[in-house]
């Protein structure tokens, strides 16, 4: 059996070297050549002349590890012995990408590894492609936990991410006669360089069976949880290193291990399989990341996962802040920001380890609970957000359900003080709802406990506030705020974009890194020839790198004199794939129908990108069409040197980072008030691509700060959408009424697409002109208008680029950094440790 690791117990320190951590030898070429030739002899056991490329990965990894350490445990004495507040970030995702690149950037080692590879005859771009990137998120959501933890080590705060060490992460996809199918993401089998596991701190996390209530003379009732079954949380840390400035923050991942590795007795029974069972059945826990986006899955695994990491992690902040620490001081060093609901089970169970474990009252532990959350909310679609039966609660978590419970009852005697007699406004703001069954409202329970409730975008921001939980904005006005995402400059600029970054540098100086609202220095050189001539020369450089690396990853021949336009996110009916694919069919029906001459086409070539969550039909579907629209039109004379689509399969991280410095055009064409913010948008905006888009999200801010002849804007806006919805919204009045929507639609119906077969693609037509629940149709005309105008601009070269510098110059405010401060200036109120 593994040891539990004692907390609190003074570790030794045994000789004066070891007062201070072993400092890193000055990186020069031939000390990394030395240090990464150890590595490989030392922990991969092999001779350069013998060793495999991924222990020549490993060894550089473990290299640059080695020179990043000291500034770690430098960074965790200084937080220990400074006492200061700590933001917490509790995540279920955080979508990495690939670390090697990201931390030699960091480290500043990029220069000197280069060279002292290459005096080995290695290639560092061969090793670094041999890193399988973390994929433990799903999208936006997951990648914006990942800028932010490296904004604040870059930015010197206090921070530690907590989350799940999943051993498979989102899925792989592959397309198999232009179907979508998902392979097991088996990230973790050849090692990972970058972890660091501790198992001797494992923490045990209870789950199952009852509540004993025992009620004294006074009357006083005490309630103790007998847990049926329980876990452990193995802890895996990974360096979260600033930018250029030595402090190196931490990750901590847990990862779910049986308590007994496993029945011995039975095993020597025979029964090996029975024996395993316990093993197995914990182990399940974080084996698999949830491959839903934006639609949560009412899963019991999924709320065990939950569970699981908050539980480890409130035990593990609460464990590290010493045995004689006061938790009435909790508040003053410590606030849990809840990315989503995900996380919202912490709640109660900090209120039972304050009142269960360590003796508070009710009042004196939710005084304490009260002011150490706060949430942030990613969405508005009411079916994404999480209710939690109340049978499955309180089988898996019978003390949470109970202390549920309590919160809501006092919190509806607040209701009912403020309005007396309102019982409609009781149902409606009750963290229980009753109906299609009784559940839990995590969106409610977190507004509830939190200090601050923010959406991720002023829009957003503002339709929660008016709309999703307008009550209790009533009640409350100051909780709701508003923090508009951001995205990191350093992987999706400097290192992402070496050219473009380049060019700016030479412009403007280094500071821009860091400082990204400096980008504004640029705006008058977007009327300098000589410095769009280069602006250009570094987007048709990334063009080339693209195509490069498409020729190899997907045998897709990129051409690299197109228009460039990209639509990169997750497939999703709201994203609006469909209205993307109804412009590149209605071109390709006006060339074939001969209404337009294929010499007057802009050359355009589509990229997408998108995984389905695998139970979403119509989403794969979607996939499908997208996959086949690109077989018949690739593969078809009358349009070729004019139009071509690519799906490249399995869009990740990584691939984003080759695919978004190359665009000219940014697709972002949700239906106006239902994506909470977009931060693929901000991406490429920043990387020189101009937007076309809808009054939706971030492209709001974009719009406004990039001006309206910088951004092509087009359909409804969201009070229009609200005004449609109320008077009824027949899309099939758009179908009928124009033309063009209706040839596209019945080129798509009549199996062009689908080797003449009428029933492939029969549920994606039907849907869109009988339901078409995110008004694609109702957009259409405008979207094809706006697409004209992209036209027109891009024959125009120079005001093209005039255009996309600008873009760049001003979109500084999109700095994940700058979204860092707000949540400091308004919810968080730390400090910088320097
Ligand atoms: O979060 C991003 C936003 O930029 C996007 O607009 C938003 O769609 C995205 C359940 C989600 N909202 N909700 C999720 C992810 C996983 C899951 O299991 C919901 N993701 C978003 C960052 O703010």
């Amino acid at each position: 059996a593994i040891g539990i690791h004692k907390r609190g117990v003074q570790f030794p320190q045994t000789h004066p070297l070891a007062l201070a951590p072993v400092t890193p030898p000055p990186p020069t070429v031939d000390g990394f050549v030395k240090e990464f030739l150890h590595e490989l002899n030392t922990d991969q056991g092999v001779a350069l002349s013998r060793s495999s490329i991924n222990d020549q990965y490993t060894a550089l990894a473990h290299t640059v590890r080695n020179y990043l350490t000291a500034r770690w445990l430098e960074t965790g004495r200084k937080q220990r012995e400074g006492h200061t507040k700590s933001v917490a970030y509790l995540s279920a995702e955080y979508l990495l990408g690939r670390q090697l690149g990201n931390n030699l950037l960091a480290a500043n080692l990029n220069d000197v590894a280069r060279k002292a590879l290459e005096s080995c005859g290695l290639s560092l771009d061969t090793l670094r492609a041999q890193e399988v990137e973390p994929g433990l998120g799903n999208g936006g959501l997951g990648r914006l936990a990942a800028c932010f933890i490296d904004s604040l080590a870059t930015m010197n705060v206090p921070c530690v991410g907590y989350g799940i060490r999943y051993e498979y992460g989102i899925f792989r996809q592959t397309f198999v006669n232009g179907e979508q199918v998902e392979q097991p993401d088996s990230w973790l089998a050849l090692g990972n360089p970058w972890e660091i596991a501790h198992p001797e701190a494992a923490v045990k996390v209870n789950f199952g069976g009852r509540v004993e209530t025992v009620t004294d003379e006074a009357g006083v009732a005490t309630s103790t949880w007998v847990p049926e079954w329980n876990v452990l949380g193995v802890p895996y840390n990974i360096m979260v290193p600033g930018y250029l400035n030595g402090r190196v923050n931490t990750l901590r991942l847990w990862s779910a291990q049986a308590t007994q590795a496993f029945d011995l007795s039975i095993f020597n029974a025979g029964d090996y399989a029975q024996a395993v069972r316990a093993q197995t059945f914990a182990e399940n826990i974080s084996k698999v990341l949830y491959p839903e986006d934006s639609t949560p899955q009412g899963k019991e695994l999924r709320l065990q996962q939950q569970y699981f990491f908050v539980a480890c992690s409130l035990r593990d902040f609460i464990d590290n802040q010493g045995e004689d620490f006061d938790l009435r001081d909790l508040p003053e060093r410590v606030i849990f920001q809840l990315n989503d609901t995900h996380p919202v089970i912490a709640v109660p169970e900090l209120m039972r380890i304050l009142i269960d474990e360590r003796g508070f009252d009710w009042n004196d532990a939710w005084a304490i609970t009260s002011k150490c959350f706060a949430y942030t909310c990613h969405t508005l679609l009411p079916e994404a957000l999480e209710v939690w039966s109340v049978e499955l609660l309180g089988r898996l978590l019978p003390r949470h359900l109970e202390i549920i419970y309590r919160i809501n009852t006092e919190f509806l005697e607040v209701v009912r003080e403020r309005w007396p007699d309102d019982y409609l406004r009781l149902g409606r703001m009750s963290i229980v709802t009753e109906y299609p069954e009784r559940g839990i409202r995590m969106a409610y329970l977190a507004t509830v406990a939190g200090i601050k409730v923010n959406g991720v975008a002023a829009l957003h921001s503002q339709l929660l506030r008016d709309k999703v939980l307008n009550d209790f904005a009533e009640l409350w006005p100051d909780k709701f705020i508003n923090v508009t995402n951001g995205v990191t400059p350093r992987r999706f600029m400097k290192l992402a974009n070496p050219h473009l970054s380049d060019l700016i540098t030479d412009t403007i100086g280094t500071g821009w890194v860091t400082d990204l609202e400096r980008l504004e220095e640029l705006a008058p050189y977007a009327d300098d020839a000589d410095f769009r001539a280069a602006f250009r020369e570094a987007k048709h450089a990334n063009k080339i790198r693209l195509r490069d690396r498409l020729r190899v990853r997907d045998g897709i021949e990129l051409p690299t004199d197109h228009m460039l336009d990209v639509m990169v996110k997750r497939l999703h009916e709201y994203k609006r794939q469909t209205l993307k694919l109804l412009h590149i069919v209605s071109l390709y029906e006006q060339i074939i129908s001969g209404k337009v001459d294929a010499a007057d086409v802009t050359p355009r070539t589509f990229v997408f990108g998108a995984k389905a969550a695998p139970g979403y039909r119509m989403a794969k579907n979607i996939i499908h069409l997208i996959n086949n629209v690109g077989e018949v039109v690739n593969n078809d004379p009358a349009v070729e040197g004019r139009l071509k689509v690519f799906f490249p399969a399995n869009y990740n991280v990584t691939l984003a980072e080759r695919l978004i410095p190359a665009a000219d055009l940014s697709e972002q064409i949700s239906l106006a008030g239902m994506e909470a913010s977009g931060t693929g948008n901000m991406k490429f905006a920043l990387n020189g691509a101009i937007t076309i888009g809808t009054d939706d999200g971030a492209n709001v801010e974009i719009r406004k700060l990039v001006g309206d002849d910088n951004f092509f804007l087009f359909g409804m806006d969201e009070p229009q959408v609200a005004a449609l919805g109320a008077k009824g919204y027949h899309p099939g009045e758009y179908y009928e009424s124009d033309p063009r929507l209706k040839a596209t639609l019945d080129l798509i119906a009549s199996g062009t697409f689908s080797n003449g077969d009428h029933q492939t693609f029969e549920p994606v037509v039907s849907n869109l002109v009988h339901n078409d629940r995110f008004m694609a149709l109702a957009d259409f005309t405008s979207y094809i208008e706006a697409q004209a105008k992209v036209d027109a601009a891009y024959a125009d070269t120079e005001a093209w680029t005039r255009s996309a510098i600008l873009n760049v110059a001003r979109c500084g405010f999109f700095s994940s950094d700058r979204s860092m401060k707000d949540y400091i200036k308004l919810i968080w109120g730390t400090n910088p440790v320097l």
